[in-house]
């Protein structure tokens, strides 16, 4: 059991250097520039070269799919999905989320339609997409927010009775499960991101899943500007490709990922240990039946229950070095460009207002290290008092 350090009986320390939300997961150099050293000898750097091919095997292994295509990132991945399936009109999802999930909705000339969250979940509630469901709309699109997956079963009832696309937003799911299942296993189509900040990273990078061979040959037409041979252009695609270099370093990365997984594990049980009790902060937990990506360790700062606002500890803890993030504030559905929809009302979506003012992402990487982690609960303990439960 942990017993509290001296440190938090007094002001703790900050941090000597700036410690981010994340830190990008890099393999040993040496490997990586082995694995460059093929590239070079090739000349051959991207347009389907040995080591992407390679990538999109060893992925579809190691999270058993049937279809899995590379593409630049996960915001050219959601737009590949939404024209490989032919959405048009309204497009139903939440405004807890990345602006890429939104944008690259009216990117594609679609109409974002909010609906809430579930207020514990911070997944869409399958309810309000129902309430939201018009003539118009073709697809729903759910985000796995945090690595907490959508609530799939409802939503597949939902999709299959008013015959709309599924689509899901994986991008904080990488290796995620429930109950043994690949999480990507749901929906016509799953996205995940590559980008640097994600569990899985290529520098930039992302993928479509299906289990669809028919959309997997659409995705990877589009990935590539619809061009099927050198007189055929099939598709009206545009440039969505993976490069080798990228791929090099997700090939080294895909065989350390499940160690930085469960090192993440391990700061995620001390930040849960230790920040149990405190009042008004409460973690984000999964449920047991659920595989965590770890992407990020979320607590909500409950508005009245706290000593401090989110904002406030948000500021505070800078001052200790420690650069927690508001992800996702402000919610998409206040943007000046999406905050004219009726949807966006914040009457439609009042769970997902209030998430967006109380979640807080701390620190959450393998390199952090256990005695960093500790001195953040310190930190925490400080600003927001000790936690309130039997002392060993
Ligand atoms: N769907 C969802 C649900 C998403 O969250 C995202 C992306 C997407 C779709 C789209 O996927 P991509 O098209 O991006 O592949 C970051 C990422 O840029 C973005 O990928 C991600 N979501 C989003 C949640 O977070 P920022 O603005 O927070 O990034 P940034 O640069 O502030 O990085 C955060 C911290 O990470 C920094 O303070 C320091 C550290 N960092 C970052 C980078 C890039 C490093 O230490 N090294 C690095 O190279 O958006």
């Amino acid at each position: 059991m942990w017993t509290r350090s001296a440190a938090s009986q007094t002001t703790p320390r900050a941090f000597d250097h700036p410690i981010y939300v994340t830190r990008p997961l890099l393999p040993d150099f040496r490997t990586y520039t082995e694995a460059l050293s093929g590239i070079w000898e090739r000349h051959w750097l991207t347009n389907k070269g040995r080591v992407h091919d390679a990538l999109e095997q060893a992925l579809r292994e190691h999270l058993r799919v049937s279809h899995l295509s590379l593409v630049s990132s996960g915001t050219a991945a959601l737009m590949l999905a939404y024209r490989a399936l032919g959405i048009a009109g309204e497009v139903i999802t939440t405004p807890l989320t990345s602006p890429a999930t939104v944008n690259s909705v009216t990117w594609c000339g679609l109409t974002p339609v909010f609906a809430d969250v579930d207020p514990e979940r911070l997944t869409l509630d399958p309810a309000a997409v129902e309430r939201a469901i018009t003539p118009r709309t073709s697809a729903i699109v759910g985000v796995h927010l945090y690595g907490m997956p959508c609530q799939v079963d409802s939503l597949r009832t939902l999709a299959e009775r008013h015959r709309l696309r599924l689509i899901y937003d994986g991008a904080h799911a990488f290796g995620t499960q429930i109950d043994g299942e690949p999480v990507s296993k749901f929906g016509d189509a799953t996205i995940l991101s590559f980008h640097a900040t994600k569990v899985f990273n290529t520098a930039e990078g992302g993928a479509v899943i299906t289990e669809d061979a028919e959309i997997k040959r659409r995705v990877e037409l589009l990935r590539t500007l619809g061009i099927q041979d050198e007189v055929t252009v099939a598709l009206p695609g545009i440039n969505a490709r993976m490069n080798e270099l990228e791929a090099a370093l997700g090939l080294a990365n895909l065989d350390i990922v499940e160690r930085e997984r469960l090192a993440r594990a391990e700061i995620a049980d001390i930040y849960l240990t230790r920040l149990d009790g405190i009042e008004g902060l409460r973690p984000f937990k999964l449920p047991a039946r659920v595989r965590n990506s770890h992407n990020y360790f979320v607590v909500r700062i409950v508005e009245g229950a706290s000593r401090l606002s989110r904002d406030d500890l948000y500021e505070r803890l800078k001052s200790f070095n420690v650069f927690a993030r508001r992800y996702f504030y402000p919610l998409c559905s206040n943007f000046s460009f999406y905050r004219d929809l009726p949807s966006s009302s914040p009457v439609n979506v009042p769970a997902a207002n209030r998430a967006a003012n109380e979640v807080l992402c701390l620190p959450l990487y393998g390199g952090l290290g256990h005695d960093a982690a500790h001195q953040i609960c310190d930190i925490l303990e400080h600003l927001l008092g000790k936690p309130d439960r039997p002392q060993p």
